[in-house]
């Protein structure tokens, strides 16, 4: 599966990224945004709801879908995918991950510096002083009230519209424009600023691999495509690191 070529340029990287979309998730039982959405949410565009506007016209609506989403996103484990890459943090000389996607998997998975660009839906913050609730009374009365100046709580993450923290951010892109190889992993390459990584990457001249069961807007330009999902791909790929 894995081209000699590949697997050279692999092994000779001193600096790889990886960034990752809802698709590295799917394995895990958490549906991308592509995924029709169910139930109550239904009649309802992810793009809708992750919105400031949609929170302050129906901040129940949107703390509730968010709520849904945690719960699921709590019975999910990380699945092979996760793991590889929290394996290729102690193989290759330098690793960087970054993530769109908000549900903790990769942590979990053991990977221990994760550039989380769109936010963490187990996290809320005041949406008047925007400071971090770690934990909060979960009433019949949603979203629950910030403790100390009674705002209402929000979900932690980015949503549409709304600028991504800085920091990530630019962790991100300096760590795009000096690395040898950049892993375009289960992202459909649709948001920016997000979807600027690989672009940036190759102009500098880092190896662009897409690990994606479908095409995107990156297929046409990257230097490999491996066409199938990430929690059997990624294992491959550790696989040839280690192998002696
Ligand atoms: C900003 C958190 C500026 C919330 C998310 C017009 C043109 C271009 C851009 C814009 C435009 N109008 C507006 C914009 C900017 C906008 C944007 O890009 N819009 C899109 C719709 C065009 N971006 C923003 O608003 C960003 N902010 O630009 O701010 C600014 C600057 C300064 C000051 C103020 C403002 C903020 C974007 C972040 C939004 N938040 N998530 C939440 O989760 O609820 S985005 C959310 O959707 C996800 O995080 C993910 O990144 C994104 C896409 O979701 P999915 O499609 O589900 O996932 P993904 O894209 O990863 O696709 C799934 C892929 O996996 C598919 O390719 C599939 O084939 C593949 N797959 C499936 N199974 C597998 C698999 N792959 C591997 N293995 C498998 N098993």
């Amino acid at each position: 599966m894995l081209s000699p070529e590949l697997v050279q340029a692999l092994r000779a990287a001193r600096h790889i990224v990886a960034s990752t979309g809802a698709g590295i998730s799917a394995e895990s039982g958490v549906p991308t945004f592509r995924d029709a959405q169910t139930g109550l949410w239904s009649q309802f565009r992810p793009e809708e709801l992750a919105t400031p506007e949609a929170f302050q016209q129906n901040p129940k609506l949107v703390w509730d879908w968010y709520a849904w989403r945690r719960e699921l996103v709590g019975r999910a484990e990380p699945n092979p995918g996760h793991r590889a890459l929290a394996a290729l943090e102690g193989i290759v000389p330098r690793f960087t991950l970054i993530t769109q996607n908000v549900d903790s998997l990769h942590r979990r998975a053991g990977s221990r510096d994760v550039l989380e660009l769109h936010g963490n839906i187990l996290q809320a913050r005041c949406s008047s002083e925007g400071t971090l609730v770690a934990e909060w009374e979960d009433t019949a009365e949603t979203p629950p009230r910030c403790p100390s100046c009674n705002g209402l709580l929000r979900p932690n993450v980015v949503w549409f519209g709304e600028a991504l923290p800085a920091d990530a951010l630019a962790r991100a892109f300096m760590a795009s424009r000096t690395c040898d190889v950049f892993l375009s992993i289960g992202t459909s390459t649709a948001i920016a600023p997000a979807s600027s990584l690989p672009f940036e990457a190759q102009a500098a001249g880092a190896l662009v691999v897409e690990l994606n069961p479908d095409t995107t807007p990156l297929t046409r330009q990257a230097d490999h495509v491996l066409r199938g999902p990430a929690g059997e791909l990624l294992p491959l790929l550790v696989a040839a690191l280690t192998a002696g």
